[in-house]
């Protein structure tokens, strides 16, 4: 927050030689921003800003009801999906807990000053959205792995190799995220790009076979599940691409966070509620075969 504390409220100042010292360093700070009116501005509008904020808000709220709807009804569902339900619902709780974050920092990054928006210097923290997806997209793999019910070995084996390709995916793209420089970032995007083909033409062909052993009532809500995941996660490396493509500035910053919110929404939140919906079919048809 830009507020101006009254020296007494901390403590561990008074009593020191600072309060000479940080007169003269506002002194020079003001001056330097009166000669260089740049220095806090930002590129935003008030109206960018408060777009993010309004999306990071929904967010949240998406992720925290997600996390009480799944956790809540993980009892409709076999035991044997029971873990699957789970997951989905630890994927929101940990996304929930990172939105938190992200809309703080986001907060704390700017100010509205006198009608104006400015830069607080606090600058906004890209990481916490790529820590969310190193715990989280490994997660969502596992989930949707789980779900097919394939034998124990196949199930440990497919999770563990797509869970490092996704690892691998993500830290590839943190340093081009964190570039300004559009060499910089195709380069970054490119290497990542490798991993989340191979993921994709995983989950695409891959796990055929598998769709085609659901049962009857699942079967075409798998389908549903991979095309989700395809096309809900090739919607990143797009939203990744917006900075490049001749979108600049606060335009720029804003495509890029509001993307990232609606693919998290629909990646994680839709995605859980859709593995719990295929969860209780097939507990139905489970059950339905054991009547019959
Ligand atoms: C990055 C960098 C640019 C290239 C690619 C990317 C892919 C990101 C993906 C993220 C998926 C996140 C999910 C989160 C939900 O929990 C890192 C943006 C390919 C696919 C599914």
């Amino acid at each position: 927050m830009l507020q101006n504390q009254p020296l007494a409220s901390h403590p561990h100042q008074i009593g020191t030689i600072e309060f000479p010292i940080n007169n003269t360093l506002s002194l020079f700070i003001s001056s330097t921003y009166f000669f260089n009116p740049k220095l806090n501005m930002t590129e935003l509008t008030i109206g960018q800003y408060q777009l993010v904020s309004n999306f990071f808000s929904l967010t949240i709220a998406a992720m925290g009801a997600a996390t009480a709807f799944l956790w809540i009804n993980r009892s409709q569902v076999a035991d044997q999906y029971k873990t699957a339900v789970t997951i989905s619902g630890l994927v929101t709780f940990i996304a929930l807990y990172h939105y938190w974050r992200i809309f703080a920092s986001w907060e704390e990054a700017y100010a509205i000053v006198d009608g104006a928006l400015v830069a607080t210097g606090k600058e906004f923290n890209p990481a916490y959205r790529y820590v969310d997806w190193l715990l989280t997209v490994p997660l969502l793999l596992v989930e949707l792995i789980l779900v097919m019910k394939l034998s124990a070995a196949e199930t440990a084996s497919k999770s563990l190799k797509l869970g490092v390709l996704a690892a691998i995916m993500i830290v590839l793209g943190y340093p081009g995220e964190v570039s300004d420089v559009n060499s910089t970032r195709w380069l970054w995007w490119s290497l990542s790009m490798i991993p989340f083909l191979v993921i994709v033409y995983e989950l695409f062909v891959g796990l055929k076979g598998a769709q085609d052993q659901q049962p009857e009532g699942a079967r075409s809500l798998v389908g549903k599940a991979r095309f989700l995941v395809v096309a809900s996660w090739a919607f990143y490396p797009i939203v990744f691409l917006f900075p490049m493509l001749g979108i600049e500035g606060g335009d720029a910053k804003t495509f890029v966070e509001v993307g990232y919110s609606i693919a998290d929404i629909v990646a994680k939140a839709v995605f859980g509620i859709l593995i719990f919906v295929i969860a209780v079919k097939k507990t139905q048809a489970d059950r339905g075969s054991i009547a019959g």
